[in-house]
């Protein structure tokens, strides 16, 4: 039967039978939210908005596509669109989808979604702005328009957070899921306890840190991530002068010293990082300040990574920043996954808002 509602369910997703499967399994679709604050986004949003369109289009030649946007903003993002791009309005304080939106689970014959708190990274101490209401209902809004039954899982988490093999593996770090902005009183053995309830996961991969100067505190998705089960990339510098060699090495090791579910020692790719990349005087100008808001100094360093890269069916996405090591990257990400296309997209008006193409955007799993 077609279900035409979205429940809320007085449930957990282990209970019934749900899990979180591999962002490299086959999608349904993904899910995007389109940028326009201008105390985020430099110029009114306008040069952030033609990247994350270009990251649409790329993502639509392999799956399909829906785009939430705000009421205002419907025609101008319909315009800038292509066709392909499905456009739904959904309102939003900004355009992080991996994040606000939900983590979609399912019991390979029905999805649903896992709607967690959202804090804007750490509301009042430390989040990165306020206030962050209507990004807390995404993740309900994208269950309501996808007719999908949610579950509301009692913490605050970001999906950019963690990272699953879909075989029982989850990555994280204690940086952002320990972090006293995030769910205070919380001990680690609490957090994986409603970790395995909602994403029905057994084996923890916890890493220390995230990349240096990640705003997120450490997401794990700019740092590790799952190629398939077994495999992961890492994001790497042999710059032994840079604060990242330090994090790079440690979680290199955590890697090598762990097992994963099912007992297997882990193949640990390492992808080597651009050059540090800073925010120039022209970009740190066009950004209009709001206290409150984190703001966007020049000479700031961002955390460019290559993992912040997105699968899609068949192919994956990948971010690129004019830097010397684009080229290694891309095609070692290609060795690592010759049946998929590698797209690279330049994605520095992505990172100057603080994230890349990872974190815009969050794949609802085929069933
Ligand atoms: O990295 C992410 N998952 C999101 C970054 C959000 C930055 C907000 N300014």
């Amino acid at each position: 039967m077609v279900n035409l509602m979205s429940n809320l369910l007085d449930s957990t997703p282990r209970k019934d039978g749900f899990y979180m499967p591999g962002e490299f399994e086959k999608h349904a679709g993904s899910w995007m939210l389109w940028p326009e604050r201008p105390d985020n986004w430099r110029l009114s949003a306008k040069p952030a908005q033609k990247v994350f369109a270009e990251v649409a289009a790329v993502i639509s030649q392999f799956e399909p596509v829906t785009m939430g946007v705000s009421a205002q903003q419907l025609q101008n993002a319909r315009k800038m669109l292509p066709h392909s791009v499905r456009v739904v309005e959904i309102a939003s304080n900004d355009s992080w989808m991996r994040d606000c939106g939900p983590t979609f689970v399912t019991d390979r014959k029905t999805i649903r979604a896992v709607d967690w708190e959202f804090n804007a990274w750490g509301g009042l101490d430390g989040g990165l702005y306020f206030p962050w209401d209507l990004d807390d209902l995404v993740a309900r809004e994208v269950a309501e328009v996808a007719q999908i039954d949610r579950y509301k899982a009692p913490i605050v988490l970001e999906g950019g957070s963690i990272n699953v093999d879909g075989e029982g593996a989850l990555l994280t770090t204690r940086e952002c899921l320990l972090n006293k902005n995030r769910n205070p009183g919380k001990t680690q053995t609490e957090i994986e306890e409603i970790l395995k309830d909602y994403l029905n996961v057994n084996q923890f991969i916890w890493l220390n840190r995230g990349v240096h100067r990640d705003e997120t505190s450490g997401h794990i998705d700019n740092q590790c991530c799952f190629i398939r089960p077994g495999v992961v990339a890492l994001t790497w510098t042999d710059d032994k002068s840079d604060p990242q060699h330090e994090i790079s090495q440690e979680n290199y090791e955590i890697l090598q010293s762990t097992v994963d579910a099912k007992g297997r020692k882990l193949e640990i790719h390492k992808i080597h990082q651009p050059d540090p990349v800073l925010i120039t005087e022209e970009e740190s100008q066009g950004v209009t300040p709001v206290d409150g808001t984190l703001p966007r100094k020049a000479g700031d360093r961002m955390a460019a990574s290559y993992i912040n890269f997105y699968f899609c069916n068949g192919g994956v996405v990948v971010p690129t920043f004019n830097d010397s090591h684009d080229k290694l990257a891309l095609e070692k990400l290609q060795q690592l996954m010759p049946d998929r296309k590698v797209v690279c997209v330049y994605a520095r008006e992505i990172l100057l808002g603080g994230g890349n193409i990872h974190c815009v955007t969050q794949q609802q799993p085929l069933c």
